[in-house]
C-alpha cells in the first residue's frame, strides 16, 4: 500500500492547486446520520422535495452508488466573494435591494466541481485500475454528514457543513472511490468531534432566521425556509414568507451571513467562476422571455429555479419592495401561459399591504 500520508499530502496539493480546499478523506460509515435523515424526512422537514424520499435507503449505503467502493474524498469549493457586495444584483444600486445567495453569483458549480475534482483526485492518485464517482447535488449523498466526519469541521446550529476558521461558505463535493485511502482521522477522534458542540451557546442563526428554519438547533424545517421556497419549490409562495424576499429573492444565506466562523472565512479564490453582474432589473427578470432568460441565466445555478421560478420571486420582490412597473408586470402575467404565474399575479393584487 503507498504511504498514506503522503497521498494525503498529493490530494491536499491537487485540489489546492486548483482552488479547492482538501476536506479529507472517510470511510463510508454514514449509519448515525442516515437514522437521523430518515427522522428529518419523516417529521416532513423536506416539504415538497420528493427527490430526498425517493432514494431515502441508497443515501445509506453508498456502495449501491459505486460498487466497491471504499473511502470517500470530500472537497470544498470556497465561494465568499473576496470584495463585499455593494450593489445588488439586477441593477438595483441600494445596499437594501433585493439580492441572490452568494453561491448563485458564480458560474454553476456542478460542472466545475465534476470536471476538476475528478482531475485533482486522478492527478493525486493516479491509479487507473481505480474506479471513482464524483458526486455534487447529484447522487443521493449526504454530503456534509461524510464531510463532518473527515475531521477538518463540524456541523453547525445552521445545520451548514463549517471548515473551522474557513467559515460556511463552502460547497462540497464528494468522490466515491474503490481505493482504500487512509481516513483523515481515526474513529474515536470523529466520535470525540461528532459530541463537541462547536457552536458554544451561540444562536444567532437560530435568531436571526426571519421565517424560523431553525426551530431547534441543527434542524432545518424547509417548511419555512426561504431557500426552499425560492429555488426548490414550483408552486406559487405562501405569503406569510413574502416579506423577506424583499431582501433575498433568490435562495437566502442570513444563517450564514450571521454566522461568526464566517467573519473570517475562505474567500473564492478562482476570479474566472465570478460571472459578470447581469443588469437586468427585477421588472426585466419579470417579464423575461426564454430568450432572455437562456442569455442571462444559462449556466448558471439559478436554473435550478427554471425561468418561471425566477419570474415569480421577481415579481414578489416587486410587490414588497415597491420598485417601481408593478402595474404592467402584472398585466403581462395575467395573460401568461404559466398556471403559477397567473397566480402570483392574482395573489399580488389582493395582497393586503398593496390593497389597502
Ligand atoms: C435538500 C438540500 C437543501 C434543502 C434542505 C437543507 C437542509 N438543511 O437539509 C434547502 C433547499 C432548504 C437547502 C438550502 C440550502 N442549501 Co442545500 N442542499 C440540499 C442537499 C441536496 C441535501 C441535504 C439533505 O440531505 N438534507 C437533509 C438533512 C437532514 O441532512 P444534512 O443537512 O446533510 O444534515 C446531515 C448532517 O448534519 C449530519 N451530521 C453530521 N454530523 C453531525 C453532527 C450533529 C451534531 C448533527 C446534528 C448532525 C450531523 O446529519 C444530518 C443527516 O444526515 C445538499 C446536497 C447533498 N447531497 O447533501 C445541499 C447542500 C446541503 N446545500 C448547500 C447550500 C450551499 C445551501 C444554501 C446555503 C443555499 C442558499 N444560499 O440558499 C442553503 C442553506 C440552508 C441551510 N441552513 O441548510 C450545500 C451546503 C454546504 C455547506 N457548507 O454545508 C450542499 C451540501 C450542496 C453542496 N454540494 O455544496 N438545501
Amino acid at each position: 500500500m503507498r504511504d498514506q500520508n503522503q497521498i494525503h499530502q498529493h490530494l491536499r496539493e491537487s485540489f489546492g492547486s486548483r482552488g479547492f480546499l482538501f476536506i479529507g478523506v472517510t470511510d463510508l460509515n454514514v449509519a448515525e446520520d442516515h437514522s437521523r435523515f430518515m427522522n428529518w424526512l419523516d417529521a416532513g422537514n423536506h416539504a415538497g422535495m420528493d427527490f430526498l424520499s425517493r432514494n431515502a435507503d441508497v443515501r445509506g449505503d453508498l456502495q449501491r452508488i459505486l460498487p466497491g467502493a471504499k473511502s470517500a474524498v470530500v472537497f470544498a469549493l470556497p465561494y465568499a466573494p473576496a470584495e463585499p457586495v455593494r450593489t445588488a444584483e439586477c441593477g438595483v444600486e441600494a445596499q437594501s435591494a433585493p439580492r441572490i445567495a452568494k453561491y448563485a453569483r458564480l458560474r454553476d458549480y456542478h460542472k466545475i466541481m465534476w470536471q476538476e475534482g475528478d482531475a485533482a483526485f486522478s492527478a493525486a492518485t493516479q491509479d487507473p485500475a481505480a474506479e471513482h464517482r464524483v458526486c455534487v447535488d447529484s447522487a443521493p449523498v449526504l454530503e456534509r454528514a461524510l464531510a463532518a466526519k473527515v475531521g477538518s469541521g463540524f456541523i453547525g446550529k445552521n445545520t451548514c457543513f463549517i471548515a473551522g476558521k474557513q467559515g460556511s461558505f463552502l460547497l462540497l463535493g464528494v468522490i466515491l472511490t474503490t481505493l482504500e485511502i487512509a481516513p483523515t482521522i481515526t474513529l474515536p477522534e470523529q466520535k470525540s468531534r461528532r459530541n463537541a458542540n462547536t457552536c458554544g451557546s451561540c444562536q444567532r442563526c437560530q435568531t436571526h432566521c426571519p421565517t424560523g428554519a431553525l426551530d431547534q438547533a441543527w434542524n432545518l424545517d424547509s417548511r419555512r425556509c426561504l431557500s426552499y421556497w425560492t429555488i426548490e419549490n414550483r408552486g406559487t409562495i405562501p405569503e406569510e414568507f413574502w416579506p423577506w424576499l424583499g431582501k433575498y429573492w433568490y435562495g437566502c444565506d442570513i444563517c450564514q451571513d450571521v454566522c461568526p466562523y464566517n467573519r473570517t472565512g475562505e474567500k473564492l479564490q478562482r476570479s474566472d467562476l465570478q460571472r459578470p453582474v447581469e443588469k437586468l432589473s427585477l421588472v426585466q427578470v419579470a417579464t423575461m422571455d426564454q430568450e432572455l432568460y437562456e442569455r442571462t441565466f444559462g449556466g448558471t445555478a439559478m436554473t435550478r429555479a427554471k425561468r418561471n421560478g425566477l419570474r415569480r420571486n421577481a415579481m414578489i420582490a416587486i410587490a414588497v419592495t415597491k420598485i417601481p412597473g408593478l402595474e404592467s408586470v402584472l398585466k403581462m402575467a395575467l395573460q401568461d401561459d404559466d398556471p403559477v404565474i397567473q397566480e402570483t399575479a392574482r395573489q399580488i393584487m389582493r395582497w393586503p399591504p398593496l390593497s389597502s
